[in-house]
């Protein structure tokens, strides 16, 4: 979707390269453009067209500095593959709980830099919640060594937040601590169908009031976006009998070996459907199956992709919320631009919602593209009527930062920029991303 042309890309390996050559751009007032494993859905870690800025990537910054099992955290540097810091916990009989479509090859530099999400944020939190300390290069190449491992530092402001979603406006992240739980050992995975989003805010409440913080994941997506997997994604079929207008895919973890989830499920389940917020469902029998129920709801953002432009709003309502809000919505749009797709799905159980539109049937890209802006108003005036947000896990990078000068508090947009202003003066850290339009 982003398109850029470099001057140049450097590639150091350490944090006093990454910092040496921060210097010399500093110095000769060239612009940086931070870059991690590139899976960025909103373009955040790719250059303008100019010519004239240099891509630094962090990929060969990729030790595991430590771990240190007694304090629970992992000690990383920036270009560490998600997956390869999944596995290093798990060898290590922890668990780095952070998961997302793009594990394989998202780096843990981008994850926070946009403080990434996913679907274990229900349990665990985003990468913020994730993270005790930071090292980061600042605009003029100073180092600011923040790589503790404490739980508890009341010294005044904690800077590691400022960094931590700035999508490399403010720095550049080297390394971070971060935290490890207790390994699972066992897992209960379900697939329902539900009459209504509503059935599944009343399901979701109900599991967790059974399950408490057994719960790690609750995805929720309607019948268009199984129907697109199942068009498009090789070796997909549908885990029930006939259509039904959603689905949620529920997630229960304990650390205890063969912990009665499916129990658990089996009598949440009953009472749903004695309430009528099931329809239909089916518990994986292991852990094969469970995997191919994740592959249904990971493969749509690939399935959307194979039936034209794919308009992505990624939004976020309180839980209670959702209903009134895909109701509202769906029905603006329809009205407005008859016979568009929409493929809502998302992480429910944060109230995050990917809202994105394909096509009308038959229709040509061309004009529907054309719409792209006017689309996007009605969806962010309904996010911002529900006291929303515009962009609630992929951050704002070169996609949304005119959006978020439109919906966010014109206040906190001017506090911002005074520590975007006060950190990088110059405005040579990634610029025209976040901010509409940049400070130099
Ligand atoms: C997901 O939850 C990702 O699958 C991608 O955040 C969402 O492609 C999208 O819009
Ligand atoms: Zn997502």
């Amino acid at each position: 979707a982003y398109q850029g042309r470099a001057a140049l890309v450097v590639r150091p390996a350490t944090t006093e390269e990454v910092a040496a050559v921060v210097r010399l751009c500093h110095d000769a007032g060239v612009a940086l453009v931070p870059q991690g494993g590139n899976t960025g859905l909103c373009g955040g870690s790719i250059p303008d067209s100019s010519g004239r800025q240099v891509v630094l990537s962090l990929t060969r910054m990729k030790r595991i500095r430590e771990i240190d099992l007694a304090n629970e955290t992992i000690t990383v540097e920036a270009g560490v593959i998600l997956q390869q810091l999944q596995e290093a916990a798990s060898q290590a009989g922890r668990l780095f709980p952070l998961s997302l479509g793009a594990e394989g090859s998202c780096t843990v530099g981008g994850n926070l830099a946009t403080n990434a999400g996913g679907t274990a944020v229900l349990r665990y939190g985003n990468m913020r919640e994730l993270t005790l300390g930071l090292e980061v290069v600042l605009p003029d190449g100073r180092v600011w060594h923040g790589l503790r491992g404490l739980r508890k530092d009341n010294t005044g402001y904690d800077l590691k937040h400022l960094f931590i979603g700035s999508e490399g406006t403010l720095g550049i992240i080297t390394a971070a601590v971060l935290k490890l739980f207790p390994g699972p050992h066992s897992t209960g995975t379900a697939w329902v169908a539900l009459p209504t989003p509503q059935a599944a805010v009343d399901l979701i409440g109900h599991v967790r009031s059974l399950c408490a913080d057994r719960l790690t994941g609750f995805e929720m997506m309607s019948r268009q976006s199984l129907e697109f997997v199942l068009d498009h994604v090789a070796g997909c079929s549908d885990p029930l009998q006939g259509p039904h207008p959603w689905y949620a895919l529920i997630e229960l973890r304990d650390t205890v070996p063969d912990a009665p989830l499916d129990l658990l499920l089996e009598s949440g389940l009953g009472h749903a459907f004695e309430t009528g917020w099931v329809i239909d469902a089916v518990i994986a029998s292991n852990q094969t199956q469970a995997a191919a129920l994740w592959a249904l709801r990971e493969g749509i953002s690939e399935a959307q992709n194979h039936e034209g432009p794919s308009l992505k709003h990624d939004i976020s309502v309180p839980v209670s919320q959702i209903p009134a809000f895909i109701e509202r919505t769906d029905s603006a749009l329809q009205q407005a631009f008859p016979g568009v797709r929409i493929v809502s799905y998302g992480h429910m159980g944060d109230g995050n919602l990917h809202y994105n539109i394909s096509k009308p049937l038959g229709h040509a890209d061309a004009p529907f593209k054309a719409q792209e802006q006017a689309i996007m108003q009605v969806i962010y005036q309904m996010t911002s009527a529900f006291n929303g947000s515009i962009s609630a896990e992929h951050g704002l990078g070169q996609a949304k930062p005119d959006a978020a000068a439109h919906f966010k508090d014109p206040l906190e947009i001017e506090l911002m920029r005074a520590i975007k202003h006060t950190l990088d003066p110059t405005g040579l850290m990634n610029p025209g991303k976040v901010f509409a339009t940049g400070l130099e």
